[in-house]
Formats: structure tokens, sequence, C-alpha cells
């Protein structure tokens, strides 16, 4: 649903213009200092990137899921970094909170998201929990009007920078699947919560995850989000399907820029007398990215617009997330070839793109749990 469509195509203007003019020129910078220059970070936050998707009453633009998938469309049209420090802000680090929060957490949180002063993070997967994440172990035992917790969480994005961590812990240590888990807010400077060093990873220069480590850290049971317990995997299950939908628009902005840059390649450079953009088989591989992506986007929209009509979307969200990822990794592949030699070449935008993409079919879920989802709801429905 687009409200506005005035409005908001001044919103997709500025971000083309920024994408284009800031970040984009950016990009080696960030590459070598594997940080988000303060600049760009300022200027994000004056746009009102951080809050993108945050209601209006606290501070953000209230975005609908289709906006929100459009915005993210452009942003990723430079390094997926840039869109990651405010990505969890608008998805997984407050979205929780959002969707399941008390409205005394939404008064105390939201507008410091919503502003970027405070960076928030979603702190889920363990060393022992990635797919089967209602398996945690991380446990939240109650100790008057607190829980005390205990636990390490993994490869948790923007944790170097957070203010603010959405846990899932285990309450009930009878339990041993979902149904004991509750989500809390946990701020970082309680004492025991410590970050260990940002991991080293195949691409996503400039965007960082590490460990968080709890060791007794006491956490007011006001901080339990909806003030419920064993209803945690619920809440983050619902962030989920919201933040899928939003990586599968991640994934067409970055296709969209892979498939730019291979084209310009293609037409500039010549082979046997003429650009290689006139020989069929170079045709046959970017003919096949333009196709991929009008599919991941078409189908992201429609899922997007279901969801803002109130639909449920999980399965949609499974499927818009598995083909966009996939088709992105193959756009990222074709785009190396049509490159040729220059594509393997560090200092190409397209060698880089290739390793950051590649995150996409891992986090938030594999394709394989995507593909899970999609086939467990099918055989639901099946049954009613
Ligand atoms: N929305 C609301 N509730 C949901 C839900 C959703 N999308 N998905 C599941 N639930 C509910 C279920 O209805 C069930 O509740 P009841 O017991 O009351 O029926 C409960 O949550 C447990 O669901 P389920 O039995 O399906 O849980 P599983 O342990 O089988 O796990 C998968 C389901 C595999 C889908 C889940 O663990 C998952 O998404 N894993 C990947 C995790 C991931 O994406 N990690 C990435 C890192 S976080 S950025």
């Amino acid at each position: 649903m687009i409200r506005d469509p005035e409005t908001f195509n001044i919103l997709l203007d500025t971000l083309r213009r920024f994408v284009r003019e800031r970040l984009i020129p950016a990009e080696n910078e960030l590459v070598e200092t594997d940080e988000i220059p303060a600049r760009i970070l300022k200027e994000m936050r004056e746009i009102g990137l951080f809050g993108l998707t945050i209601p209006v009453e606290y501070g953000g633009l209230g975005l609908t899921t289709e906006e929100e998938v459009l915005t993210s469309i452009e942003m990723c049209q430079a390094s997926p970094a840039f869109r990651s420090i405010a990505g969890t802000n608008n998805g997984i680090g407050s979205q929780g909170i959002v969707i399941d929060g008390t409205p005394e957490q939404k008064e105390k949180y939201l507008p410091r998201l919503a502003s970027g002063e405070l960076i928030g993070s979603f702190a889920l997967t363990e060393p022992g929990a990635g797919s089967d994440a209602g398996s945690l172990t991380t446990s939240a035992r109650r100790d008057g009007n607190h829980y005390v917790i205990n636990g390490t969480k993994r490869y948790i994005t923007n944790a170097p920078e957070a203010g603010v961590f959405t846990l899932m812990a285990r309450t009930d240590p009878e339990s041993k699947d979902a149904s004991g888990v509750s989500a809390f807010i946990v701020e970082r400077n309680t004492p025991g919560l410590s970050v260990g060093k940002p991991d080293r990873k195949m691409g996503q220069r400039g965007s960082h995850t590490a460990d968080v480590i709890f060791d007794d850290v006491r956490v007011p049971a006001e901080n339990i989000i909806g003030g419920k317990e064993g209803v945690g995997f619920k809440t983050a299950m619902k962030v989920l399907d919201k933040a899928r939908l939003n990586i599968a628009a991640v994934c067409v902005g970055a296709s969209t820029r892979m498939l730019e840059e291979a084209l310009t390649y293609a037409m500039q450079r010549k082979q046997f007398g003429k650009p290689v953009a006139e020989f069929q088989l170079v045709q046959a591989m970017l003919a096949d990215c333009q196709t991929d992506i009008f599919a991941a986007r078409s189908m992201t929209l429609e899922a997007a617009r279901k969801r803002d009509e109130g639909g449920n979307v999980t399965m949609e969200a499974a499927c818009c997330k598995y083909f966009a990822s996939e088709m992105c990794g193959r756009v990222a592949d074709r785009a190396v070839q049509v490159h040729g030699g220059a594509g393997y070449m560090a200092d190409s935008p397209i060698e880089r793109f290739y390793r950051d993409v590649r995150l996409f079919r891992l986090y938030e879920g594999t394709s394989q749990i995507q593909q899970l989802i999609i086939a467990r709801n099918m055989i639901r429905n099946a049954g009613h």
C-alpha cells in the first residue's frame, strides 16, 4: 500500500540521489576502513533512514510494507553495509517492540531507535541453535523483579554498535522447544553483558557481527516484550516474516545494481571488433538477469501489499526470500561472467558484490529453512 504517492516519490527520489551521489562514491572508503564514514551516518539520520518503519507517533516515518520494500530496493543499489546499519533499526532490532511491545516499551525505546541515536540488534542465534532456533539454551531465570540471563548469542548483526538488544531466552527450564522462549529488551550497558570481537567475514565489510555474552545479566521484569512469558519465539517469527520480505527487496536492489554494472561493462568492452553486448551468448545472460529481477520484484511487492492488507504472509515471505536470494546469487554469478577476468579483480565492484550477496541465502533463515516453511504451510493449508 502506498499511502500518498506524491510524498512517497519525493522520498524515493531523495534516496536515489543519495545512493548515486553519496553512497556509491563512498564504497571504496567503506571497504578500506571497514566503517561507514561518520558523515554518511549523519546524513542517513537526517534523511530519517533509521526510522523508516517505526510508527509516526514514535518519531518514525511509519512506512507501509510496500513502501519499505521499495526504499530497500533503492538503498541496496549501493553496498549492502550501508543499508545494514539502519536495517536492524527498521527491521529485526525494533519490530519485536513495534509488533508485540507494551505502550511503555514503545514509548521508551522507539523514538531513540527512529532517530538513530540508538542502534537496535536482534539476538536469536546461538553457537548450538541456528536453523533450529527453538532449541536455544540462553536462560532467563526469574529472581524477584528481575530476570537473570546467562548464555551466548552468535553472529549478531550490528552487535558492536548496538545500544539495545531484542533477546530471545528460555524462561521455562523444563522446556526444550519454542514454547519455553521469551523475548526481552536488554540494554547494552547492563552489567554482565559483553560483546565479542567483530567476526571476520567473507564480505559485507562495514557491517559488523559479533558474539554477545550474557553473564548473570539482571534485566528488569518489565523488559519482557509484551509483558508475557513463553511467547518470545512467536514474536521472533513474526519479526522474521517481515524481515524476510525486506531481505527479498534487498536482493532485488543489489541485483539491479549488479546488472547495471554488467550491462555498462558489456556495452563498453570490445572483443572481436564490437561491444560484447552485441553477442547473443552475452545477451542471454543479461536477459536472464533482467527476467529474474523482474520476477523477484513483482512477487515481493505483491506479498508486501498482502501484508499491508492484514493478510498472513508467512508462506509468501518465505517464497520471496527464497526466490530473491537465490536469484541474487545467479545474477552475481552471471555479472562476474559478463565481466570476464575483470570481474574477478578485487578493485571491481562486482567482485565485492559477489561476496557480499552470498550472505542473503544464509541469514534470516537459509534457503532450506524457507523451503521447509513453504512446504509446511502448503500441507497445513491443504489440511483445512
Ligand atoms: N508467526 C507467528 N507464529 C509462528 C510463526 C510465524 N511466522 N512461525 C511459527 N510460529 C509459532 C507456531 O505456530 C508454533 O506455535 P504453537 O506451538 O502455539 O502452534 C510455534 O511458533 C513454534 O513453531 P514451530 O513448531 O513451527 O517451530 P519449529 O521449532 O519447528 O521452528 C522454524 C520453525 C524452523 C521455521 C524456525 O525455527 C526458523 O525460522 N528457523 C530459522 C531461524 C532463522 O531464521 N534464523 C536466522 C537468524 S535470526 S536473523
